[in-house]
This record gives C-alpha cells, sequence and structure tokens, in this order.
C-alpha cells in the first residue's frame, strides 16, 4: 500500500495549473491517466466553478480516482451543485436565485443543465466522500470536526459519502444535517455585533465572519476571526477580544489537510497539525500540494506551488 501522500488543494476549473503541478511532483500520464510509481495524489475538492476549465478538469481528476491513483473528498462547491440539480418538497435545494446562477456560471457553460454530461456530473460528484479519516492522517474540505462526523453519522454510507435522505435534510438549515454539513464543508462563522458587519466583495452585507478553527482558545478572539483585506482598528480588536467564541474546537490528534480558505503568499502550515493547501488559484495565486511522507508534524518545506 502506498504511504506518501500528494494533497492538492482546491482547482476550481484551473486545469493547465493543475497538470502542470502533477508533472512538477514526479506524475506521467499512462493510458490517459495521471500516476505516480510510489505515491498516491489527494484532492481535497471545488473541482469546479469560477475557472476555464470544468470539463478538463473533470477529465484528469475522474479517472485518477476511479483507478486509486488518486483519492477525494468533497468541497463546498460539488456540494452546492448536487444541491442546485437537486427537488426537495420545496423546489430545488439550492434554489435558482441570480446569486447562486451566478456563482455556478462557468460550470454550467460548460456542463447545460439538464444535460447528460451535467447529469453524469453530478452523480459523480455523489460518489465523494465528505472526508477521509486515513490511518496516519485526516482530509476534509473546510473543518475536521469529529462532534460534526459524529452529528451526520447514520446519514453518511460506509465510505462517507452523503444520503440521499441527507440532502433531503438538509434543506431544513435547523436540521443538525445542515449545521454539520455546513461546519464541514464551508467552515465555522461567528455571528459579529452589528458594528462590525460589512460588505464583501461583491457588495453583499456580511454579518458574519469565517474563525480560524486550526486557532485555540489561547488565542485572543480578533486572531481567531477572518475579516476581508480592510483590517480591523486597534479599538475594534479590543473590542473583540472581550468577547468569547462559544464554539468549542479540539484540536486534531493527527494531522490534518484543508482547502477552503483562499489563502494568499508563502504557503505554509497553519499549526502544527493542521495544513491548509488552497493558495487561490482562480484568483491570480498559485496551485499548491503538499507531500506529505509520514511526518507527524507539517512542514513549511513539503510544499510545491505552481
Ligand atoms: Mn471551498
Amino acid at each position: 500500500m502506498k504511504k506518501s501522500y500528494d494533497i492538492i488543494g482546491d482547482i476550481h476549473g484551473c486545469a493547465e495549473e493543475l497538470e502542470a503541478l502533477l508533472l512538477r511532483i514526479g506524475y506521467a500520464r499512462v493510458g490517459g491517466i495521471y500516476c505516480h510509481p510510489e505515491r498516491q495524489a489527494i484532492f481535497l475538492g471545488d473541482f469546479i466553478d469560477r475557472g476555464p476549465n470544468q470539463k478538463d478538469v473533470l477529465d484528469i481528476v475522474r479517472p485518477m480516482i476511479e483507478t486509486k491513483e488518486a483519492l477525494a473528498v468533497m468541497g463546498n462547491h460539488e456540494f452546492n451543485a448536487i444541491c442546485y440539480a437537486t427537488e426537495g418538497d420545496d423546489g430545488h435545494i439550492r434554489p435558482h436565485t441570480n446569486k447562486n446562477t451566478k456563482q455556478h456560471k462557468a460550470f454550467l457553460d460548460e456542463f447545460s443543465f439538464g444535460s447528460d454530461a451535467y447529469h453524469d456530473a453530478i452523480k459523480w460528484f455523489k460518489t465523494l466522500p465528505v472526508y477521509l479519516d486515513l490511518e496516519d492522517i485526516g482530509i476534509v474540505h473546510a473543518c475536521w470536526c469529529e462532534e460534526s462526523f459524529k452529528d451526520i453519522e447514520t446519514f453518511l454510507n460506509a465510505d462517507k459519502t452523503i444520503t440521499d435522505a441527507a440532502y433531503l435534510e438538509y434543506a431544513n438549515d435547523r436540521s443538525h444535517v445542515y449545521i454539520a454539513l455546513e461546519r464541514i464543508l464551508k467552515g465555522p462563522e461567528y455571528s459579529l455585533p452589528p458594528e462590525l458587519h460589512f460588505h464583501d466583495k461583491d457588495g453583499h452585507k456580511r454579518t458574519n465572519c469565517r474563525v480560524r478553527w486550526w486557532k485555540d482558545s489561547h488565542f485572543p478572539t480578533s486572531q481567531r476571526l477572518e475579516f476581508p483585506e480592510s483590517d480591523l482598528t486597534e479599538e475594534q480588536k479590543q473590542a473583540l477580544n472581550t468577547r468569547e467564541i462559544s464554539d468549542v474546537f479540539n484540536m486534531p490528534a493527527k494531522p490534518v489537510f484543508i482547502g477552503h480558505y483562499w489563502l494568499q503568499g508563502t504557503p505554509k502550515p497553519l499549526s502544527k497539525k493542521v495544513v491548509c493547501v488552497d493558495y487561490s488559484v482562480a484568483k491570480g495565486g498559485t496551485m499548491t500540494a503538499y507531500q506529505w511522507d509520514g511526518e507527524l508534524e507539517a512542514s513549511e518545506d513539503n510544499f510545491v506551488s505552481i
């Protein structure tokens, strides 16, 4: 069994960068499928949306996963795509609003809604597990949360794929399934006090922000939250530091690899046990991999970027 992994971050339709990265880290195309004699690739999800080559990406990763040259988990973009395609009791589980359709546009342009190719892609997305609890490492798109894994246990199949019943349950935003899947696939959020509401890059008013769940409660609250580029003033930071984050996050015992967070700059681990491999390739950043060879603590020397 292969014990060395190349863990590859969010791809978002950037097929050229993905191929360049695979070649750089020693994969070769044999019979149309990228493979490595000694290593296995692991994809962190978010294959689709945003970038220029949606179909090309699926044509690269699907055969790798089907032949076990690679493992993969589901990203929130594949999950959203399934919900956009699936009817619940009250219309599509992800409503076809302008905002949701716009976020999904690059994919819908290449896979026209309702076509055979579209249904085939959606069916394949459903085969992606929510997380992978491997012997020595954990793999999940946004947040490693064992409590949430337990909360949705009965709504997952043995291979950690999502049951049809879970998608219907998710349509109720007060269900345990909704809360757990949001946390696992999109990451935990924090409700901001009214004076700290902000507008995101699309002009949408945001009343909450992402939590850096890998920073435990020894860090001040302002460092555990993620704000857009505009930094907080010293006063705002101090006001925030008097507030607590009520959610408790247990730090993983083994190395955990995530994507999702659109990081920038030179890759480095988020902590000794948590590594994010998403360096914003679809926003002018890099396609990045972490080469794991059995170490118990993550090292910044193990990143490769294109
Ligand atoms: Mn994501």
